[in-house]
């Protein structure tokens, strides 16, 4: 396989003497980078743009690329955004930054904070946050207040308390986030050397799906590309309010990433499927976690669950005739899978243990014996 590193029509260079540039260095000319804006890094970005030929067969297209947004420094996507946002805001003065979360924006958040020596503050709905994110954060020193709700509303109690007291919000619905966020689309470019056809996501509070058609305008009006992708957004059935095209009350999957019900960034993730020509699509848990299954076996990539719905999305558009199979088509996976493993263990077979000898070992394996031994 030939390593995607070499790259064609690179711009801004991933790394300077060996040392890698984050992405308020690497993309400081497109981002609202001022002389006063803290230096901040964990070296986030530059992540792995993956040829998966065997999930492209599998999802009916004909070719395929995985963008694995788990490789950020804190495991998910967020850290672009949050680099941006928390730059920002210890630019303006701020002491204290603050989230609701399903938990990935909660753990960048806490990550960033510490770093630039600020507090961080993350507003969880209980019990509804995979145990490691919850762990992530704390480890990271957040200060966690989990609130009897789901995401909405907590994100509304976010929304109340920064518009009130001395607190910055950094929830995505701060430009500085999506403006972060849009350097996956340049990097994504970067590599191809033009943007894919398609560009397939999951889709929670839709900022991500903003950010890359954002990104993916800017550069083609920098004309660093001439083409635009379509955009497929994955959201998990039972939590599709862009799908349904209204609210959702409850939202219910065991996607809890991407369980979230009223959108705050409604009208311009809907702006980013239909200026793009692309669409909603529901999938329901089955079919996520049978992406999350293909992903891991057929390409060794291990994201988390909420993380293959684009994934998901986009063989159920092939599948209904409305991308086209011979596409070129990237997919984003937002999260590492260390992030929520709960699904993972029902992936085996919960076999007895063997006694611990090699005898009774290559008998289970039916392995043949080196000849001579
Ligand atoms: C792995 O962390 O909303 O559509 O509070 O963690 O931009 O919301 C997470 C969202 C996709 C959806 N994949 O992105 C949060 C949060 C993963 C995520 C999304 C999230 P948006």
């Amino acid at each position: 396989m030939r390593p995607l590193n070499d790259v064609r029509g690179e711009t801004e260079p991933a790394s300077v003497n060996g040392r890698a540039r984050g992405v308020l260095e690497r993309y400081a000319a497109l981002l609202p980078v001022t002389s006063a804006t803290p230096a901040l890094s964990l070296q986030e970005g530059d992540t792995p743009l993956l040829e998966v030929p065997r999930l492209a067969a599998w999802a009916g297209v004909a070719s395929l690329y995985v963008k694995f947004e788990g490789m950020n420094p804190t495991g998910s996507f967020k850290d672009r955004g949050m680099v941006v946002a928390v730059a920002k805001a210890v630019e303006s003065g701020a002491r204290t930054i603050l989230c609701a979360s399903t938990g990935n924006t909660a753990a960048s958040a806490a990550a960033y904070a510490a770093r630039a020596g600020v507090t961080a503050v993350v507003l969880l709905p209980r019990g509804k946050v995979a145990g490691a994110k919850v762990s992530q954060a704390l480890a990271y020193g957040a200060r966690a207040i989990a609130l009897d709700t789901g995401f909405d509303a907590a994100l509304d109690v976010a929304r109340g308390l920064t518009a009130r007291y001395a607190v910055e919000l950094v929830n995505s619905v701060n430009p500085h986030r999506i403006a972060g966020q849009a350097t996956a689309a340049y990097e994504i470019c970067d590599v191809l050397g033009h943007a894919p056809d398609v560009l397939a996501l999951p889709v929670g509070n839709g900022g991500n799906i903003s950010a890359y058609w954002a990104g993916f305008r800017r550069y083609r009006d920098l004309g660093r590309t001439r083409s635009l992708p379509s955009i497929v957004g994955g959201q998990a059935a039972g939590a599709a309010p862009l799908v349904l095209g209204h609210p959702v009350e409850s939202p219910d999957t065991i996607a809890s990433a991407i369980r979230i019900g009223r959108p705050a960034s409604w009208e311009s993730a809907v702006a980013a499927a239909t200026e793009s020509g692309g669409e909603f699509r529901a999938v329901t848990d089955a079919a996520i976690l049978d992406a999350y299954r293909q992903l891991a076996r057929r390409e060794g990539i291990f994201c988390e669950p909420s993380s293959a719905a684009g994934l998901a999305a986009l063989r159920a558009s092939v599948a209904a005739g409305r991308t086209p199979a011979g596409s070129e088509c990237v997919c984003v996976c937002t999260g590492h899978g260390l992030k929520d493993a709960q699904f993972a263990p029902a992936l085996e077979d919960d076999a007895a243990p063997l006694p611990a000898t090699v005898e009774a070992v290559a008998a289970a394996l039916g392995v043949a014996e080196r000849r001579g031994s």
